[in-house]
C-alpha cells in the first residue's frame, strides 16, 4: 500500500522529499488541496471540512499512513484525523523546541514563520509556552510566500522585495534561529537566509517527520514494499497532463539541490 502526503498544494512537497530520502523503496500518493489552497487565511471551520473530505478521499483508496504534511492542517486537525482512522497519523508543527534549544547560550532569539492560522492556534500556543522560558520566540505570518510558490514564481527578485517588506518591523539582528513553519516556506530557504544576519539556522520539522514515518513504519513491518512511485491529485482528480507531472517533478529536484535544513 501507499503512504498518502496532503497538503493544501505543492508545500507538502518539501516533506514528501524527506520521506523519499528516508524511505526510497516505498510508494507515495500525493494529494494538494489546490481548489481551496490557501488555507492558512480562511476560517478554521471551514478549512478542516476540507481537510475531511481531502483525507477521506485518501482512506478510500487505501493507503497504510498519511502524513499532514501541512502545519495549518495539522494545528486544526489532527487529533480528530486520529480519532477517525485506524492508520497512523503523522502531522507536522514549527520546530519551536530545537530551535529554541539551538539558541541556548547565544543570547539570540527565535523567528517562528508561519500561516496566521497556525499562528493563531491554541496547539502553537501552548507549544511556545512549554518551551520558550525567556520570552526569545517571535512569530511572523507570511501568506505571500504561499501564493507566490503555487504560481511556481521563486525568483528572489521577486520574492525578497516582499520578504524584506513583511521583515521590515523587526531587528532581524536578534535573531539566531529562523523556523520555517509552514511547509511552503523551504522553497524560498536561499532568499529568506539572504535577509539575516550571516551564521543564522533555518530549521523545518521535515526531517523529523519522515524519521518518524519510517519509525512507525518499520516497527509495523510495513515499509520497503514499493521503487518510490508517486501517483498526485489535485483536490480528488488523479493529476495526468504531463506539465503539471513535469512541474512536479522539477520541484522535487529543486528541493535535491538546496542544503539540507537542519531540523528536530
Ligand atoms: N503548507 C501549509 C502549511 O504548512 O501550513 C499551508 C499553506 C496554506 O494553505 N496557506
Amino acid at each position: 500500500m501507499r503512504i498518502g502526503f496532503f497538503d493544501s498544494g505543492i508545500g507538502g512537497m518539501t516533506v514528501l522529499h524527506q520521506a523519499l530520502r528516508f524511505l526510497p523503496k516505498d510508494d507515495y500518493v500525493y494529494y494538494a488541496d489546490t481548489s481551496h489552497v490557501p488555507y492558512g487565511e480562511k476560517p478554521k471551520e471551514e478549512v478542516k471540512k476540507y481537510i475531511f473530505e481531502a483525507v477521506d478521499f485518501m482512506a478510500n483508496q487505501g493507503i497504510k499512513a498519511l502524513v499532514i504534511a501541512c502545519n495549518t492542517a495539522t494545528s486544526i486537525a489532527v487529533d480528530d484525523l486520529r480519532k477517525r482512522y485506524d492508520f497512523p497519523i503523522l502531522g507536522i508543527e514549527p520546530a519551536v523546541k530545537p530551535a529554541v534549544q539551538n539558541c541556548k547560550g547565544k543570547r539570540k532569539k527565535v523567528l517562528v514563520l508561519a500561516t496566521s492560522l497556525t499562528l493563531r492556534e491554541e496547539k502553537f500556543h501552548n507549544l511556545v509556552n512549554r518551551i520558550d522560558h525567556h520570552d526569545i520566540v517571535e512569530s511572523l505570518p507570511l501568506p505571500g510566500l504561499v501564493e507566490f510558490a503555487e504560481k511556481l514564481e521563486f525568483r528572489p527578485e521577486l520574492v525578497i522585495p516582499y520578504l524584506k517588506e513583511q521583515l521590515a518591523s523587526l531587528n532581524l539582528d536578534q535573531f539566531g534561529t529562523v523556523v520555517l513553519g509552514c511547509t511552503h516556506f523551504p522553497f524560498f530557504e536561499n532568499s529568506i537566509k539572504q535577509l539575516f544576519p550571516e551564521g543564522v539556522d533555518i530549521i523545518s520539522g521535515s526531517v523529523g517527520t519522515a524519521k518518524n514515518l519510517k519509525r512507525i513504519l518499520e516497527a509495523k513491518e510495513q515499509t520497503n514494499d514499493g521503487t518510490g512511485d508517486i501517483i498526485f491529485f489535485k483536490s480528488g482528480v488523479k493529476v495526468e497532463d504531463k506539465e503539471t507531472l513535469a512541474n512536479y517533478k522539477m520541484l522535487l529536484e529543486k528541493l535535491d539541490g538546496m542544503s539540507p535544513i537542519t531540523t528536530g
